[in-house]
């Protein structure tokens, strides 16, 4: 069967979600092709925090009712050394900005409803996706669905597909340049219909390691604790998971924590990665696609969505404006932002992990960097506006600035 639409867009997670809603909204045709079942999809426990920016973007989108009713809007968190907590005034430090809780299960959710309640075309189960003549004028996209073959001519292709995904790949190796560190450890991540112990996040350094403490209302908790890559699901009961919790969270969160059953339990590696150009010919990458962060600084759902929000204006700016200046600037816009968002979560795990390799000078440096942050205001306010996520402006700067570095001059874009 042959269609034709203005993008293709691979992969129905937030990142190709979004961008369909985005350029429906601006009158722009598409066709979402997502290789997992609606239920799937439906079902990944993923992210929790939204930034602002991300919100402001589903507002656009049409879809953030039910977020405005249920987000839990949150102007701090708290940080812990060895189970003593203190706060982040992220709204003081950020001139009033702040974050919103509310899962990523949410937001697809409530994606997914708003396209079937227009009847947008959005495939699950298309198996085989490929993408061809990318260099050319003319892309186009094949698959396989309930049983039959499907070709699909458009103007563009969103590769949106996550870390895993077919639309990276199609970038040919000589032009595509990656950078990655696996970190030697994983998140165990556990949710439990229990309230939070806290009314806001706590990030926790402890002598045997990370622990997250999260939620996804005031009645669903979701924590975190740091294991070595080699642990297995089934050496972690729940009792023995809420042990370590108390623990690793101190007894001030101990005390509030209310322990029951797990409703979902998953151990996670975590890497920092990305991939240059997020372009190639007619084809842009976005989200998981192109770059990973460890989830420690809650950036990875929202850089997702940064890159969205510029694509987005980018292709609206083409068919509107007839105008492709956004287009060419997508990808060093876009890395600007990204690299500027791996540095903080790279950061943010050297500060509260406990690496194997770690001596006692090393574990030194973390006290004393926790410790300069607990006493300096300033300190504070460079990991508040980090975490609250960085004024899009911040990136322009940056691509500027990079183009004008020799060294980096070929950074973002194809050579
Ligand atoms: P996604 O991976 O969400 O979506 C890509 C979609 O493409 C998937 O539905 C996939 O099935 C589909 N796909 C793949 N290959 C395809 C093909 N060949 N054809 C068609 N479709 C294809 N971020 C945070 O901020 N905080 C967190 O706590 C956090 N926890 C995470 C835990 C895990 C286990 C993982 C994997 C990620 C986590 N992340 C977290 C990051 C996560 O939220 C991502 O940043 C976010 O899902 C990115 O969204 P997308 O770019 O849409 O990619
Ligand atoms: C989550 O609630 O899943 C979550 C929150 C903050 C993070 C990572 C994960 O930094």
């Amino acid at each position: 069967m042959r269609r034709r639409t203005q993008v293709a867009i691979i992969g129905a997670g937030p990142a190709g979600l979004l961008l369909s809603q985005l350029l429906h909204v601006a009158g722009i045709d598409s066709i979402v092709l997502e290789r997992r079942s609606q239920s799937y999809v439906e079902g990944r426990i993923r992210a929790g925090v939204l930034e602002q920016g991300t919100v402001e973007l589903l507002e656009r989108a049409g879809v953030a009712d039910r977020l405005h009713r249920d987000g839990l809007q949150h102007h701090g968190i708290r940080l812990a050394l060895d189970g003593e907590l203190f706060r982040i005034d992220l709204h003081g430090l950020t001139g009033g900005r702040a974050v919103t809780v509310y899962g990523q299960t949410e937001v697809t959710h409530d994606l997914i409803q708003v396209h079937q309640a227009r009847g947008a075309a959005l495939v699950f189960e298309a198996s085989d996706v490929a993408l061809h003549d990318l260099e050319g004028k003319a892309p186009f996209v094949t698959y396989q669905a309930d049983g039959e073959s499907h070709h699909v001519d458009c103007d563009y292709v969103a590769g949106c597909d996550g870390y895993h995904g077919v639309s990276r790949p199609s970038i040919p190796a000589g032009i595509l340049r990656s950078f990655e560190k696996v970190y030697p450890f994983g998140w165990l991540g556990i949710l439990a219909d229990v309230p939070p112990c806290d009314d806001e996040l706590i990030y926790s350094n402890h002598r045997n390691g990370f622990a997250l403490a999260s939620m996804r209302s005031l009645t669903r908790s979701r924590y975190y604790i740091q294991v070595p890559l080699t642990e297995k699901l089934e050496d972690w009961p729940d009792t023995r998971i809420w042990d370590e919790l108390s623990l690793r969270l101190g007894p001030e969160a101990a005390a509030r924590m209310t322990h029951g059953p797990s409703i979902e339990k998953s151990i996670a590696p975590l890497r920092s990665f990305v991939a240059e150009p997020m372009r190639h010919g007619r084809l842009f990458l976005a989200g998981d696609a192109a770059h990973i962060v460890p989830p420690t600084g809650a950036k990875g759902l929202n850089l997702a969505a940064s890159d969205v929000g510029l694509l987005a204006d980018a292709l609206i700016s083409h068919y509107r404006e007839n105008s492709d200046a956004a287009l060419e600037g997508y990808s060093a816009r876009a890395l600007a932002r990204v690299w500027m968002a791996e540095r903080f979560s790279w950061w943010f795990t050297s500060l509260t992990h406990r690496f194997p390799d770690m001596d006692d000078f090393a574990r030194h440096m973390q006290v004393a960097e926790l410790g300069y942050i607990r006493a300096s205001r300033q300190a504070q306010a460079v990991l508040a506006e980090n975490y609250v996520g960085l004024p899009l402006a911040y990136s322009a700067r940056g691509s500027e600035a990079r183009q004008g570095m020799p060294e980096f001059a070929n950074m973002g874009e194809a050579g």
